[in-house]
C-alpha cells in the first residue's frame, strides 16, 4: 500500500490574483485524494519568502523571487494521502510554466518558470521543513487514520 504522506502546497500570488483560481487548485487537489489538512491565506513578509527560498539565495534569480512571493497574498496548506509529494507535484507539472501541459495546474495557471502558480515540496525530508515553517503542530488535523 502507497505511504500516507504530506507535503506543503503553496498557490502564489499569480494564481491567487485571478478571481476563482485558488478555489479551483484547492478543487484538484481535493478531487486527486489529497486531504487538506491545514491552510492558511497570507501576505509574506520579505523575511518569510527570503527564509522559505534560502536554498536559491546565490541564484540569480532569488531577489525577483522574494519580490514575486511577496506582490500578493499566498494560500498555504499541507495535503495529505497516498503518495502525497509526488501526487501533488503531478497535478502541478513541471517547474517551467511555459513546458507544462494543459490540464496541469502549471500548464493552466502558470506564466513562466517564476510565475508558476504553485509551490509543492519536492521530498519527504524538505515536506517536514517546510510544512513546520508554516504551521504549528496545533494547527494541523490528526491524520485519517487516528480518526478511525
Ligand atoms: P519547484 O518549485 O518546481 O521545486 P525549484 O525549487 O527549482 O522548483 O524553484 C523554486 C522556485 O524558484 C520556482 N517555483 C520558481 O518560481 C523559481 N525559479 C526556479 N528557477 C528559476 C529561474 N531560472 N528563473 C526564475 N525563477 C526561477
Amino acid at each position: 500500500m502507497a505511504d500516507i504522506e504530506r507535503t506543503l502546497s503553496i498557490i502564489k500570488p499569480d494564481a491567487t490574483a485571478v478571481p476563482g483560481a485558488a478555489g479551483e487548485i484547492l478543487a484538484r487537489f481535493e478531487r486527486a485524494g489529497l486531504r487538506i489538512v491545514a491552510m492558511k491565506r497570507i501576505q509574506l513578509t520579505e523575511d518569510l519568502a527570503r527564509g522559505f527560498y534560502a536554498v536559491h539565495k546565490e541564484r540569480p534569480f532569488y531577489g525577483e523571487l522574494v519580490a514575486f512571493m511577496t506582490s500578493g497574498p499566498v494560500v498555504v496548506s499541507v495535503l495529505e494521502g497516498p503518495n502525497a509529494i509526488q501526487a501533488h507535484r503531478d497535478l502541478l507539472g513541471p517547474t517551467n510554466s511555459t513546458e507544462a501541459p494543459k490540464g496541469t495546474i502549471r500548464g493552466d495557471f502558470g506564466t513562466d518558470i517564476e510565475k508558476n502558480a504553485t509551490h509543492g515540496s519536492d521530498a519527504p525530508e524538505t515536506a517536514k521543513v517546510e510544512i513546520s515553517y508554516f504551521f504549528n503542530a496545533s494547527e494541523i488535523l490528526a491524520p485519517v487514520e487516528a480518526l478511525v
